[in-house]
């Protein structure tokens, strides 16, 4: 048997209230927001062991952009410092044992980094920043 449903007329006709349109509109505009964030700026870990940057041969380069926090990260039992010695700024670490120290890179260039306790021939590194 056909059933011809009839076109309903008699349906609300109101619209949403008015308070849920006004919370729409903070919704949409932090969703444009998102688009325009650039990413998080990058972090990088370095090892600080003994008595070696990063590995325990040659001296290693390390590569980063800028803007990027650099942490070294102390892993041996010796008495250890990070020391920039040459590079657009210098920066560096008292001497530790234990912990970690972070330095954000905000100028680009090489730097040669190096453990002053044990010396450039010992424990040295070079950081690039891009
Ligand atoms: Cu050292």
């Amino acid at each position: 048997m056909f059933v011809r449903t009839p076109l309903r007329l008699d349906f609300p006709t109101r619209s949403l209230p008015v308070t849920r349109k006004l919370l729409l509109v903070p919704v949409l505009a932090t969703a444009a927001l998102a688009v325009g964030v650039p990413a998080a700026n990058s972090a990088r870990e370095i090892k600080v062991d003994d008595n070696y940057f990063v590995r325990a041969s040659g001296v290693p380069t390390v590569e980063v952009s800028k803007g990027t926090v650099v942490k070294w990260v102390w892993k041996g039992k010796s008495l250890h410092n990070v020391k920039a010695t040459k590079g657009p700024v210098k920066f560096g670490s008292s001497s530790m044992t234990k912990g970690s120290y972070a330095k954000k890179m905000k100028r680009r260039g090489t730097y040669t980094i190096v453990c002053t306790v044990h010396g450039a021939s010992d424990q040295k590194m070079m950081l690039e920043v891009s």
